[in-house]
């Protein structure tokens, strides 16, 4: 890695005390701070790989084998799944969850003021893949204030509408699965990603003692991760009317290899998506924003 990316981009876009650029797992990042709070945000992906919430700690679970530039997504934080959520809608050979989290993304802004510290980012160039025949800007802004907010903007700027689903694949830091409860949902119908197809709900809280794959339709309140006996994690979005949970559990976590030791112990997924039925049909020249807003509590 040479240092000339991150002296230019100190340059053009640091600001004392608030933003700043560095490299860390291989790979160029921003650092992000605001009132006692910082983030960490790689341009790779423009994932979100840290959100440590004034008073409360470490808000997002990263893994420990986590390293930029290696080709593939970093297993944690926030990955951006874009523009299909799972496997290619049409089982063409795209990579699962788009094709955007690997990709580099630039700069496009960044500012500090008295409401929060904002970095705005795009892909650097184009988002094409042979297996999305379509043209479309896109960019996330992500403002770390008294809590973490992130904005992805999509609008198509093709001649023919096309079909978008996506996610903010957050993975929360929890002390340990077994103390964690996931508020909300209750009454929600689901899809079961593990028994395919079957669409169910539940009654109470989301506890998770085994493998759990989830896209929760006709999403209207906020989200709350009950994570043991002294934090809250509330997410809110907007843009958005489906929510995926889940934790890989043992042998998931094993299969995948890159989540380290007992790592499916400390994570749950709340994804801010549109995702199952919530897909968006992007007229030309339309644009929709997905947005999640992540804040970290007392009990
Ligand atoms: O959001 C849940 C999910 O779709 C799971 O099925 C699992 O595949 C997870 O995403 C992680 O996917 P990834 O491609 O990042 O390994």
């Amino acid at each position: 890695m040479t240092l000339e990316p991150i002296a230019e981009l100190q340059a053009r876009f640091g600001q004392q005390g608030a933003i700043s650029f560095a490299e860390r797992l291989g790979g160029l990042v921003a650092l992000l701070d605001w009132g006692g709070a910082q983030s960490v945000v790689a341009l790779q992906g423009a994932q979100v790989l840290s959100y440590e919430a004034a008073g409360y700690g470490e808000v997002l679970w990263l893994s420990p084998e986590a390293r930029l530039g290696t080709g593939k997504a970093v297993r944690g934080g926030i990955p951006i799944c874009w523009p299909w959520f799972g496997p290619h809608p049409q089982g063409g050979d795209g990579p699962a969850h788009g094709f955007v989290r690997t990709r580099p993304w630039r700069v496009v802004s960044a500012h500090a003021d008295e409401n929060g510290t904002r970095l705005t980012l795009a892909p650097d160039g184009p988002p094409a893949h042979p297996a999305w025949p379509h043209t479309a800007e896109l960019s996330l802004e992500i403002v770390l204030g008294t809590s973490l907010t992130l904005s992805l903007s999509t609008r198509n700027t093709g001649a023919s509408p096309f079909a978008l689903t996506q996610a903010l694949h957050s993975y929360f830091l929890v002390q340990d699965i077994s103390a964690a409860e996931v508020d909300g949902l209750q009454h929600v119908v689901f899809i079961d990603q593990l028994d395919p197809g079957a669409l169910k709900s539940e009654s109470g809280l989301v506890r998770i003692a085994g493998e759990v794959d989830r896209i929760y339709q006709d999403v209207i309140r906020p989200i709350t991760i009950i994570d043991g006996s002294d934090r809250r994690i509330v997410i809110q979005s907007h843009g958005s009317a489906s929510a995926v949970v889940w934790n890989p559990w043992i042998e998931k976590a094993a299969r995948l290899g890159d989540m380290g030791e007992g790592g499916y112990r400390r994570l749950v997924c709340v994804e801010t998506a549109n995702a199952g039925a919530d897909v968006i049909t992007l007229a030309p020249g339309a644009r929709h924003t997905l947005t999640a807003i992540i804040a970290a509590l007392g009990r």
